[in-house]
């Protein structure tokens, strides 16, 4: 039987990815290529939703691409492409959009959120329909579960109301996909404000901890997160929201369990937990950065696989979207 298949992808919208998205979704990638039929991608076409400079994107696109390698995603196990590569994603976007309620489309918190930035009138189109491309990604892959943060929650139950209503309305056509989501991590805290989500966006440069950090400034940021009134290490999301986040960033990346931390920090105060947070992860992110830093000194191999993970994406994209033409009523082209 042929492996379940998950696909994800992340936007180049930043010179470096943050530890929420690392923890939340591409950690997770990593492991799930051992046992599934793995389809991830450098969501460019979301990208452009916030109008990067086109010399902007060109190297994020390359910088996240060899972050994603440089984290551990193997080419020849998962199928690693840029979106816009497949050109297929932004055709199935626009038949699903003529499957999406305007009410159903303007529900999505995630619009709500980013858009209060530029103002609900003046942000872009894209930004308003950037979940049904989302659900485009998703579906033209098949995919059977989709690894991602708790934010986009509420874009899989999309995805999976506009797989059911096609497939009801035009047959059986697309697998209904399931979120992966890991509660430990679905959340990554700000570390200033540690009850909004790490974001590349929103998050001030002190509040977030990038992939590509230099351990010095990274230490500094650990030493400096907000932590809570009190002095005790331990989890309690409403009343230590920052001890919080720290004891989950701790214990994923060391695989221990959070009482036993508490138990190791008891009348130690936050001063030694913090400094051991710091190290954990210094020590986690370096071998990334650094694999990350090498493949970036070449270009061609870094688009040479890009190349390839295209072709093998283009592959089951041009099969779906066969299906999808013939069910929908287009003519097959003469
Ligand atoms: N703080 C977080 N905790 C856990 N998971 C997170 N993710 C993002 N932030 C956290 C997950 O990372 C994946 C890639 O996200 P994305 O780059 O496609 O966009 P995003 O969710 O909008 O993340 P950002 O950092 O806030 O980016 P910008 O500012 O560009 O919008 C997703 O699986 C996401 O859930």
């Amino acid at each position: 039987m042929a492996s379940p298949r998950v696909l994800s992808g992340i936007q180049p919208t930043g010179d470096s990815f943050h530890l929420g998205n690392y923890l939340g979704a591409v950690r997770q990638w990593v492991a799930l290529q051992e046992t599934h039929d793995a389809f991830y991608f450098i969501a460019d076409l979301h990208a452009i939703t916030v109008n990067p400079s086109p010399a902007e994107l060109r190297r994020r696109t390359r910088v996240s691409a060899a972050q994603l390698f440089g984290a551990g995603i193997d080419p020849e196990r998962s199928t690693l492409f840029v979106q816009s590569h497949v050109r297929e994603h932004s055709e199935l976007a626009w038949i699903l959009m003529c499957n999406t309620g305007m009410g159903e489309a303007a529900r999505m918190t995630q619009f709500k959120d980013k858009s209060a930035k530029y103002g609900e009138t003046s942000a872009g189109v894209g930004l308003f329909t950037y979940p049904i491309l989302q659900a485009a990604d998703i579906l033209m892959y098949q995919a059977d579960y989709v690894p991602v943060g708790g934010d986009q929650k509420q874009h899989l139950e999309l995805t999976r109301d506009l797989a059911q209503r096609f497939n009801a309305r035009y047959g059986e056509t697309f697998n209904v996909p399931a979120p992966y989501i890991l509660k430990e991590v679905e959340k990554i805290g700000d570390l200033q404000e540690p009850l909004a989500k790490m974001s590349k966006s929103s998050s001030s440069p002190q509040g977030i901890i990038e992939v590509m950090e230099e351990p010095g400034p990274l230490r500094k940021k650990i030493m400096r997160a907000v932590t809570d009134t009190g002095s005790e290490v331990v989890a309690d999301p409403e009343n230590k929201p920052g001890v919080t986040n720290l004891l989950r960033i701790q214990s994923v990346f060391t695989g221990t369990p959070i009482p036993e931390l508490e138990a190791r920090y008891a009348g130690l105060g936050y001063g030694a937990f913090k400094k051991d947070v710091a190290e954990v992860v210094i020590e986690a992110l370096a071998p990334i950065r650094e694999r990350t830093e090498k493949l970036l000194t070449n270009e061609a191999e870094l688009d040479r696989l890009l190349a390839a993970g295209a072709a093998r994406a283009s592959a089951v994209a041009r099969e779906t979207m066969e299906l999808v033409r013939d069910h929908i009523g287009f003519l097959p082209k003469p």
